[in-house]
């Protein structure tokens, strides 16, 4: 992976953009939500894509393509990364609406996720986060982070807080968030993965944004979180957030967090929660 010598006020500036570009994109998607909007769908019948998905990522393309047209950008909505990583470029990594099944149906959990990575966001371990920003656009909050520069939580009144992790230490009274998939056959392998997760801990919750279920670990309203199928895009802002509040992010078995298996957490449950998931992984890698 290329490394970027980028000093603190440039990463500033940069975590600075992806707030007011989330910021905005958020407000959009908000203000634009119709129930008659066009749907599709991608993977299966489940997986869909609304009109505003592809209106978001164009504003979030148009905005960041003007303030810094030498990066690539790699969007959930438009696949491969154009200018791809190898050219040494950095990458603005983005989820237009994550947690678009909840944006459908106004279920109030829905988010703007935009991070800027050096390395390539296609290949595991092979990249990481600089700046992130997660917009919970129904809040109005916007959620971010620079490399080496803490994590924060901007209210919708404009106040700034630190975030910090929990301080949990006791895995059975743990409260952990997680996901299923688009694909029926994964959902039920995740589903009995899930039932040998259960019993270890306080109790799970599923809120259908892997961006906004990272943030609420960095922020210490839950104390853990894993999902196996996920995507950088889903991954790369929260992420950063969730480390710099102190908290761990990896894959199955000490790997770099990828679409096989993210697990993270508060750090004085690292070694229980990631024993845990390395002990279910395999019933949902086995297709
Ligand atoms: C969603 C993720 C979520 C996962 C869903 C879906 P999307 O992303 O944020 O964690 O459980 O299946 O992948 O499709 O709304 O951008």
């Amino acid at each position: 992976m290329t490394t970027h010598e980028i000093d603190q006020d440039e990463l500033r500036e940069l975590e600075a953009l992806a707030v007011d570009v989330a910021a905005e994109a958020a407000h959009f998607v908000v203000q634009r939500h119709r129930t008659d909007m066009a749907v599709s769908t991608k993977s299966s019948d489940v997986d869909i894509v609304t009109e505003m998905d592809s209106r978001s990522q164009e504003l979030i393309a148009s905005r960041l393509r003007a303030a810094r047209p030498a990066d690539a950008f790699f969007g959930e909505e438009e696949g491969a990364p154009e200018n791809p990583a190898g050219s040494g470029a950095l990458t603005w990594v983005v989820d237009p609406i994550d947690g678009t099944v909840n944006y459908l149906y106004g279920y109030p959990l829905y988010a703007v996720s935009v991070a800027l990575v050096e390395g390539d966001p296609t290949v595991p371990g092979a990249w990481r986060p600089l700046v992130g920003a997660v917009a919970d656009a129904v809040r109005g909050s916007v959620y971010h982070a620079r490399l080496g520069g803490g994590a924060h939580l901007r209210g919708a009144d404009g106040t700034s807080t630190p975030l910090r992790v929990s301080d949990a230490s006791d895995l059975a009274t743990s409260l952990v968030a997680t996901g299923f998939g688009y694909d029926t056959a994964k959902r039920v392998r995740q589903a009995r993965a899930l039932t040998g997760v259960i019993g270890h801990v306080r109790d799970i919750r599923r809120g259908g944004s892997a961006a906004l279920d990272l943030c609420l670990v960095a922020g210490g309203q839950v104390d853990a979180y894993y999902e196996m199928g996920i995507n950088p895009w889903d991954m790369a802002a929260g992420w950063l957030v969730l480390t710099e509040a102190g908290g761990f992010c990896s894959g199955a078995d000490g790997g770099p967090p990828s679409s096989d298996c993210v697990v993270a957490g508060a750090p004085g449950i690292r070694q229980e929660f990631s024993r845990l998931v390395d002990s279910v992984v395999d019933i949902v890698r086995q297709g």
